[in-house]
């Protein structure tokens, strides 16, 4: 048994203050003995095909502000890792080859891949082991914007998973792209340096304050909660706001953006004052109903892709809507041609963020379902010190018996959220429709991704068409490695 495997077992509380000193030691380590390729084959790799990709796994530091270094792992020396693109339907082949000293995983977020190759070792994907390489082969598809991620559990050890900085886009091109865009951005949501903490400020509370709350419970458990994660350090891409080239733009020019929260923690609202976003795509898919808003709201794993027109010459700070966040990082500038002030935020008007607004309104002309799943998110809390537990239906994960469905069924799948947070819950290998949240109903909005509100009810419409073991999880990685997590199987 490696020291490593040892530690895990050793107890959460020493192994999260192990782990902080680790990265560092290691990435100095490295820096001064580059791992020759000849050691890197401890994995059989049976397969013979030329990679088309090839992603790096090794410790890195970012330099989010001047002097202000962190210790990560990213992809090819950076974070985020390459834009990868793929055109949809083409096979490729991707090395992944794993310079640390814990064992890796790779998960293509969004696409309709083999468990095999998805990158989620509860499907059975296979792990690239420490100082291993691993071909994964697949076949890229649906077209839009998808990304790529660490799926490891981290648990305690805030050095790991998608605390990391392994994460990038992954674009799946179709052929037919939209491209009348004067620019094009890659814009990631991210956090740093993760601590524990049971001073939670909740942002779901107050975005849950104005929403109707189904799922409340009519006695609150009002046990003594446990640790949770947070961060005071925020970047867009690898930026600190203030700290990196602002966004160069020239009045008249429409500027494409892919959005993604790649924070392992916290849904984020974002804001762009005096311009409107344009959304038409979520999770990588066109939505039915276009539409310009003042705020984004992503959750962990979510993705939006918007247009800006940029007609308000001036020199604006784009980023987060709450104070702390954005002052801390959060943001990025956005300057016009020959404008020199100081960058300007103004807290947008009408903050609120509503999927259903790009759905169409009236009768939904989707067809009945063949079954309905109900699947309830429980907090228990755990108490000084410790971390708490969530449950789906009663357990957490794994379940005795996993969720199981009918190949070419539709499945109307209901999240009920009994907890005071809101989850960005996703589904491998599948895209949902939305149908309903919080009583607001629409169609036509495909996603892999959706907050469900706190104390609310967001129900889906599955179509099971991609057999094979696919995981469900809360995006927030504590959640997702104390529990919120579950396989569902065909039958
Ligand atoms: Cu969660």
């Amino acid at each position: 048994m490696k020291r490593r495997d040892l530690l895990e077992l050793a107890g959460a509380a020493l192994l999260g203050s192990v782990a902080g000193t680790r990265v560092s030691a290691q990435s100095q380590a490295r820096a001064s003995m580059p791992m020759p390729s000849q050691n890197l084959s401890a994995d059989k790799v049976e397969d013979t095909t030329p990679a088309d990709f090839a992603l790096r796994i090794a410790p890195i530091a970012l330099e989010l502000a001047p002097s202000r270094f962190i210790s990560t792992i990213g992809y090819n020396g950076t974070s985020p890792g390459p834009v990868l693109r793929m055109r949809e339907g083409k096979p490729v082949t991707v090395e992944v080859i794993n310079e640390t000293d814990a064992a890796e995983l790779v998960h293509w977020h969004g696409l309709f891949i083999s468990p095999e190759a998805d990158g989620a070792a509860e499907e059975g994907t296979p792990m690239v082991p420490p100082g291993g390489r691993r071909k994964y082969q697949f076949t890229p598809r649906p077209a839009g914007t998808r990304w790529y991620h660490s799926h490891a559990m981290a648990g305690a050890d805030l050095h790991r998973g998608t605390y990391t900085g392994q994460y990038g886009f992954l674009m799946i091109e179709s052929g037919n792209d939209p491209g009348q865009y004067d620019q094009e951005l890659f814009l990631a949501l991210r956090d740093w340096e993760p601590f524990f903490t049971d001073q939670m400020e909740n942002e779901a509370a107050e975005a849950g304050a104005r929403e109707p709350q189904p799922e409340r419970p009519t006695k609150l458990d009002t046990r003594p909660n446990g640790l949770e994660v947070t961060s005071q350090l925020f970047s867009v891409n690898d930026k600190a706001l203030g700290a990196g080239e602002p966004i160069r733009v020239r009045a008249g020019q429409r500027v494409l953006m892919h959005l993604l929260n790649a924070s392992a923690i916290e849904n984020r609202t974002i804001a762009l004052p005096g311009h409107e976003f344009h959304v038409f795509a979520m999770d990588g898919n066109s939505v039915p109903s276009p539409k310009s808003v003042d705020v984004l709201t992503l959750g962990p794993g979510e993705r939006i892709d918007a247009y800006v027109d940029m007609n308000q010459p001036g020199v604006w700070i784009f980023g987060a809507t709450d104070d702390m966040t954005r002052i801390a990082g959060l943001g990025v500038i956005v300057e016009y041609e020959n404008q020199h002030r100081e960058p300007q935020w103004v807290r947008p008007s009408k903050p609120a963020w509503d999927y259903t607004v790009f759905g169409p309104g009236g009768a939904p002309a989707r067809p009945a379902p063949d079954r309905t799943i109900d699947m309830v998110f429980e907090k228990i809390p755990s108490g000084a010190g410790q971390f708490n537990l969530w449950h789906v239906n009663g357990q957490p994960y794994p379940h005795d018996r996993e969720f199981v469905l009918q190949e070419g069924a539709r499945h109307r799948i209901v999240f009920r959220n009994k907890t005071d947070d809101a989850h960005p819950v996703h589904l491998h290998r599948h895209l949902f429709e939305l149908v309903d949240v919080n009583g607001r109903s629409t169609t036509g909005l495909m996603k892999d991704t959706v907050i469900v509100p706190l104390y609310g009810r967001v129900t889906v419409d599955l179509l099971a068409d991609h057999p094979g073991l696919s995981l469900f999880h809360c995006h927030i990685q504590q959640h997702m490695d104390y529990g919120f997590k579950a396989l569902f199987r065909y039958a």
